[in-house]
């Protein structure tokens, strides 16, 4: 066995969605800030985001973490969120893949009922509230970055759909928030765990999961989906991309959160069409955030008041609102999104000199 490279990673999933932990192999980052080292780590190592995230060491969904030493005093661990989009200001499912981690590896001081997690992450410092029974991890909060509404009722010009309507908001990364009615879409028919079981299915072979799936696969709903999802994206950078007012390098539009009928400020069920092209499987938390902040816009959701947001697969994040304030003068809200996370798996992961995959690569 031979290896020019070598990460150490504890795999986890957060309501369905994958977050690997890189706890060891990828160095120090350099930079003052996070900001700036996730600056440097997509100007210089982005080769290795995708050797981590990509087939054949990942998958078309995955994503994951990379824990660096903290650069500020009030913070535990320095985190960098890496996915196969891109290398993200912040991400809700995998701060509470990363704290649900950091406590059941002890890697920080561990305390029943509560161990209190300090990320120094790029979009500024997240606090999750770990709750701890008998050394496991039950549930993390988050609190999350400042959230805020772009814009209400915009709307666009979305080729081979027509004119959409959508709100712009922001909860750590940017989110066009649509009704599925308003791009022809229906999310009803969409459940895309189902696809092994399809294929199966066809093979004549019976898998005993079977029964716990909520829904069948529509393949072609779910392509449809994501290629609606992809174009409003795409024609919202086009119109106006938006850039965070503080930092300059957290611009652009990358994901979609479709609303499926009767989503209301109690409870919304979402699909999350993420670039270039993949579904979360968690209900989001940034975009569980950037929902109330617009939800909170709208009048449509007070402070300390909870909501429900849930995913495709079924899983749900509890969001809530806790603080008004402001980002550059404009209004914002800081929300907290509460979950769970699991611990999947240990593993190593290597690059031997001969691979002729280096990079990994996406089908
Ligand atoms: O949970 O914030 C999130 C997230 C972002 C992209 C995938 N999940």
């Amino acid at each position: 066995m031979r290896a020019r490279r070598v990460f150490h990673a504890v795999d986890s999933h957060t309501e369905g969605m994958p977050t690997r932990v890189v706890v060891g192999g990828m160095g120090a980052v350099p930079g003052e800030t996070m900001r700036q080292r996730r600056d440097t780590f997509v100007a210089t190592q982005d080769h290795l985001r995708r050797l981590l995230m990509y087939e054949p060491r990942g998958h078309a969904a995955m994503s994951g973490a990379i824990l660096q030493s903290p650069t500020r005093a009030d913070a535990d661990v320095g985190v960098l969120f890496i996915e196969v989009s891109g290398c993200l200001p912040m991400c809700g499912h995998g701060t509470i893949g990363v704290a649900t981690v950091l406590v059941e590896t002890g890697t920080v001081a561990v305390t029943e009922p509560v161990t209190t997690v300090r990320l120094d992450t790029p979009a500024g410092l997240v606090v999750a509230e770990v709750a701890v029974r008998d050394g496991a991890a039950t549930g993390v909060t988050f609190r999350n970055v400042p959230s805020y509404t772009v814009g209400l009722d915009r709307r666009v010009e979305v080729p081979g759909v027509g004119e959409v309507g959508y709100d712009l908001a922001y909860g750590g990364n940017f989110f066009a928030v649509v009704r599925a009615e308003d791009l022809g879409v229906s999310l009803d028919r969409v459940q895309d765990s189902g696809a092994p079981l399809d294929r199966a299915q066809d093979l004549g072979v019976s898998l005993d999961r079977a029964q716990d799936l909520r829904a069948p696969l529509d393949r072609v709903a779910a392509e449809e989906l994501l290629r609606r999802g992809l174009a409003l994206m795409a024609a919202v950078n086009a119109a106006d991309e938006p850039v965070h007012p503080e930092q300059p390098t957290v611009r652009g539009c990358r994901h979609v959160q479709v609303l499926a009928p009767g989503s209301d400020a109690r409870h919304t069920r979402n699909a999350t069409v993420i670039h270039p092209g993949w579904l979360d499987r968690s209900p989001c938390g940034t975009g569980t955030s950037a929902r109330m902040a617009q939800l909170h816009a709208r009048g449509e959701l007070d402070l300390h008041t909870d909501i429900i947001n849930e995913s495709l697969t079924g899983t749900r994040f509890v969001g809530r609102l806790v603080e008004r304030t402001e980002v550059a003068g404009i209004p914002a809200v800081v929300p907290t999104v509460t979950g769970r996370a699991w611990v999947t798996g240990t593993g190593q992961y290597l690059l031997d000199d001969d691979d002729p995959f280096p990079e990994g690569f996406l089908l």
